[in-house]
């Protein structure tokens, strides 16, 4: 595991399963839709239960398709967590797919804190089934995090965690934070 400093923030990167972090919230991989099929998102509800997915279900019935800046909240099931936060990331060639993954990520930050999560871990959104280049996404990671730092008040959180499935991730996420931009 690798510890960097941003303010009072600690960010931790490690290679491990999002499905068994023991912290406030994790941060889902979804889609707009939250239908749960595939990757991170469907690794979470064959762990967690279908109880994620009714509960998913229930919130765009309430409230529509999720957005990049507004991620969805439910329960964790049987996960070791309080929260689980549904966040969209962007489907590389959509267009503005670095703003909208910078969105994203903050988002989820912002909602963690709302929450008053002292911790959250999150995967490595997009870089799956959606094709975001992982270099380029390590950056937006770094890039987001450094803004939440910065700019929020009153900060709860204290430790945001990226887990990281596989080695070349875990590699090229440590290179990003340990360079800088
Ligand atoms: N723990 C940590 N990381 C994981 C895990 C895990 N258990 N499983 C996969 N990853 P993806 P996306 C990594 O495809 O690209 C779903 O069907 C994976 O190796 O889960 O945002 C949703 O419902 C990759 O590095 O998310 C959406 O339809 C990262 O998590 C769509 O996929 C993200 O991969 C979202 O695609």
């Amino acid at each position: 595991m690798a510890t960097y400093l941003f303010g009072s923030l600690t960010v931790q990167i490690e290679q491990g399963d999002l499905t068994r972090q023991k912290v406030d919230a994790i941060v889902n991989a979804a889609n707009k839709h939250l239908q749960h099929g595939g990757g991170v998102a469907g690794a979470i509800v064959a762990r967690g239960g279908s109880i994620i997915q009714q509960e998913s279900n229930e919130w765009v019935h309430l409230h529509g398709p999720v957005t990049h800046n507004h991620p969805a909240i439910t329960g964790p099931g049987s996960l070791f967590c309080k929260y689980i936060i549904h966040a969209v990331g962007p489907i590389w060639g959509e267009g503005a797919e670095v703003d909208k993954l910078i969105c994203t990520i903050k988002s989820s930050l912002l909602t963690a804190n709302d929450l008053k999560c002292k911790s959250v871990a999150f995967p490595a959104i997009s870089t799956g089934i959606y094709g975001f280049p992982v270099k380029l996404a390590s950056e937006c990671f770094l890039h987001a995090i450094e803004q939440f730092s910065k700019e929020a008040t009153l900060l709860f959180l204290e430790t945001v965690k990226i887990v990281l499935f596989d080695t070349g991730t875990l590699q090229v996420f440590l290179d990003t934070f340990s360079t800088g931009l």
